[in-house]
């Protein structure tokens, strides 16, 4: 147990524990056992101080009167988010006793573990869970909701999570956000932009919607969604044909550039605009930029790979630095993850050992409500943790009927009654990051942090590992595993022998240094992990898994016959649906709202503010319309995973499709169409809308 719970007063150093790529050093101002303020930590060698607003107001959250603060079991009907409280004793039996019936009566893989990184810890996210599900033997869930599509792709090129160092890029003179909402979702690459362009870089942003990214943009280049290939395609065509692409760089690091360079030539300047939407003119810029300013820095994002040809789209963009050969510029290449620098011993944590059939099926998450709907044999209990699919999963009218089934025994670990939890039969309580032991790594920024406990737990909540060392003992497990301690699990994470670039992180180093670098090994100084050690700008192992060896544009699929490409994307003040229950964050919000072209809603007789219904053959949604040129016509753009208030009907996962991505089983939330119909004017509704939102709040 860490010293710091004994204080009762005084700055503990922290890390913010959200998904987001920052993940920035803390400093927790404690006052009689209470955190009442966070501030960013000014050591802290990449966040250097500065935090977001959503982390500024944590208190509020922490000590939300609506926070669980005890085991509730469930005495309504699903949804009725009617409970009573239970002791832990009661709930851990409850949910053992059913368990073990269940793995007598339809074997381990009818319970299926739901989870994701609301806690970025790796303790709380990965660890001790794992070891649960692995020696239960329960079905295993595949991650794929977040960036898996466009991860697969950038591996295929580059071998892994590698990138090139942020702090470098203040060294960039022409900076391209392409498909990141950066302002939002990345705030410090944003701040390292804006150092780079006081001496004289230039800020470009490709996007499907300009938003608070594109507005600080140099320049801003609307483009048509699911078209990204096309266009990098379109920019290595004009490289290779006016002799911009560095060929001693191709000839060195890369494979393939001879057979690039015949295959772009079907993308040049007039196919690309026709499919992209963006103008001859605009590409011929563009890509003379691309080819002349250096060092070039690419940020690439998740939304652009939040479609059905997502992983390509990433794969192709990612070819763009080899061609000009960025990566030896001190500030050039890219990034789209950095994870790989600090992966851990995840079999040490992990320990798949566990798992007796090595042929334990797995369920896709993005298709969670099918799942719980067709799977055979059927899924019997869910256990969710750290995430609220509820909300954020797609096809949510299926979800919902999911977890409606009376059949189906589920349990929600929470910090909140989420909209997940209201259709638990047994909901438990959690601490919160700042109440645990755990360890974090940035998947932008090269550092590990660790987490020690700065408070109390909350209530009689409990940590996610906590939870499972009980529901262990309670199943009989009396595996070593399950007896190891948080300081334990982080030692072994880090013998890791097979990555060099952790060789100075360990428990003992994060407690001397709060927060520890991974290793400065030159990214060219060593093979790359793709099978030929080299840029794969041909992958044979592409060929083998059936995708197309070069990097190609692949068109969306049909999805109905609706006029609107939708893209229901997140938003500042919520990240995903956590602080979507907060009356602050909601506020700064104001309402969901849909964007449209000034062309579209002059079509359909729209004006800002009325109210539209949205649709398609998945459900049906009802938000207020934002009229503009921030989006091209044919594109609606949402932002934010709002709650279904009563009243209301704003849950953009009704409409949204659950197709699997082209590569690692990854979302495709980006890829849906729908309609549009006026419903009425928007002032009455914006009132009605207002009050259900008071209501819910006052509710829950
Ligand atoms: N404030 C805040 N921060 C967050 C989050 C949050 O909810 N709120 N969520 C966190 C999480 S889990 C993640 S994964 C990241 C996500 O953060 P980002 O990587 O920024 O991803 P998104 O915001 O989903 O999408 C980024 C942009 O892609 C655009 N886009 C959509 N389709 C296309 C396309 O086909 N082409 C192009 N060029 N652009 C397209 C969208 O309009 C959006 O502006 O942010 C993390 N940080
Ligand atoms: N339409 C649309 N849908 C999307 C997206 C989109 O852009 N558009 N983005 C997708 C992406 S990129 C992602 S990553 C997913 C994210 O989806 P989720 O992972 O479900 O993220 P959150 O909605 O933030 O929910 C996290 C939950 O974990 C809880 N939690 C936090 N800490 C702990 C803890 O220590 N223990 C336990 N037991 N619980 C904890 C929080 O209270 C919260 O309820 O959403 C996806 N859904
Ligand atoms: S959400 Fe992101 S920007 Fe905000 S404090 Fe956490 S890591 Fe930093
Ligand atoms: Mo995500």
């Amino acid at each position: 147990m860490s010293t710091y719970t004994t204080k009762e007063n005084g700055v503990v150093p922290s890390v913010c524990p959200l998904d987001c790529p920052d993940q920035c050093g803390l400093l927790l101002h404690k006052k009689d056992g209470k955190i009442i303020k966070v501030q960013g930590d000014p050591d802290h060698p990449v966040t250097q101080g500065n935090i977001c607003n959503k982390v500024r107001n944590m208190p509020e959250r922490l000590y939300d009167p609506k926070r669980l603060t005890t085991p509730l079991k469930r005495i309504g009907a699903k949804g009725s988010m009617e409970f009573e409280p239970i002791s832990w004793d009661e709930a851990i039996d409850t949910i053992t006793s059913k368990w073990k019936e269940l793995v007598a009566d339809e074997g381990p893989e009818s319970i299926l573990p739901y989870s994701f990184y609301g806690n970025m810890g790796i303790l709380s996210a990965e660890g001790m869970d794992r070891r649960f599900f692995h020696r239960l033997g329960a079905s295993r869930l595949d991650q794929t909701i977040c960036s898996v599509a466009g991860s697969v792709g950038y591996r295929y090129t580059m071998g892994g999570g590698f990138g090139i160092d942020p702090m470098d890029t203040v060294h960039a003179k022409l900076f391209i956000f392409w498909g990141i909402n950066a302002v939002s979702t990345n705030m410090h690459q944003v701040a390292l932009a804006q150092k780079a362009r006081k001496n004289g870089a230039k800020i470009i942003v490709i996007d499907v919607h300009k938003n608070r990214t594109g507005i600080l943009a140099d320049w801003f280049i609307p483009i048509l969604p699911g078209t990204d290939s096309a266009l990098a395609l379109g920019i290595m065509n004009y490289l290779f044909e006016n002799n911009l692409a560095d060929m001693d760089f191709l000839k060195e690091y890369s494979t393939g550039y001879e057979e690039l360079i015949e295959h772009v030539k079907q993308y040049d300047l007039h196919t690309v605009a026709a499919i992209t939407g963006v103008s001859a003119d605009d590409l011929k810029n563009l890509a003379h930029e691309y080819g002349t300013v250096s060092p070039s820095f690419i940020r690439i994002g998740n939304g652009l790979q939040h479609h059905d040809n997502g992983g390509m789209a990433v794969r192709t963009i990612a070819c763009l630095p080899a061609v000009t050969g960025q990566w030896l510029k001190q500030g050039g290449g890219a990034i789209k993850s950095n994870s790989s620098y600090l992966s851990h011993n995840t079999a040490a944590v992990q320990r798949p050992d566990l798992l007796k059939n090595k042929n334990t099926r797995f369920i896709n998450m993005n298709q969670i409500g099918s799942a719980l709907l067709e799977a055979e044999p059927r899924i019997s209990s869910l256990y969710v943790y750290n995430s609220n699919p509820v909300v954020v999963a797609p096809e949510g009218n299926k979800v919902r009927k999911g977890f409606e089934r009376e059949d189906l025994f589920t349990v929600v670990h929470d910090l909140f009654l989420t909209e997940t939890a209201a259709y638990a039969d047994i909901v438990l309580p959690a601490t919160s990051s700042f109440e645990n032991t755990d360890f974090y790594t940035s998947y932008w920024h090269k550092h590990a942090h660790l987490q020690e406990p700065v408070i109390k737990p909350y209530g009689d909540s409990k940590s996610n590992p906590d939870v499972f060392r009980l529901l262990a003992e309670a199943m009989g497990f009396d595996d070593q595993a399950f007896k190891d301690s948080d300081e334990e699990m982080i030692e072994q994470a880090f013998e890791h022998p097979a990555n060099p670039y952790v060789e100075d992180i360990s428990l003992r180093s994060l407690k001397v240094r709060k927060f520890v670098k991974s290793k400065d090994i030159p990214l060219f100084s060593r093979r790359l992990s793709t099978p030929s050690g080299k840029i794969e700008l041909y992958s044979k192992q592409m060929e083998r898994d059936g995708y197309p060896p070069l990097p190609t544009y692949i068109p969306l699929p049909e999805d109905g016959e609706h006029p609107f490409l939708f893209v229901p994307g997140p938003n500042h003040n919520f990240l995903n649906s956590t602080f979507s229950n907060n009356d602050k964050h909601i506020l700064l919000e104001k309402l969901p709202k849909v964007h449209l072209n000034t062309r579209d809603a002059a079509d359909m007789g729209v004006e800002d503010g009325d109210l539209v219904r949205l649709w398609n053959d998945r459900g049906e949604c009802q938000l207020h319309v934002a009229v503009g040129e921030n989006v091209l016509p044919g594109v609606a753009v949402t932002m934010g995973l709002w709650a279904d208030l009563p009243g209301t009907k704003q849950l953009v996962n009704s409409l949204t499709p659950d197709r699997i991505a082209d590569m690692g089983g990854g979302a495709t939330f980006f890829s849906g169409r729908i309609s549009i119909e006026k419903i009425s004017l928007g002032r009455k509704s914006c009132t009605k809308a207002g009050s259900g939102l008071k209501m819910m709040t006052e509710k829950m």
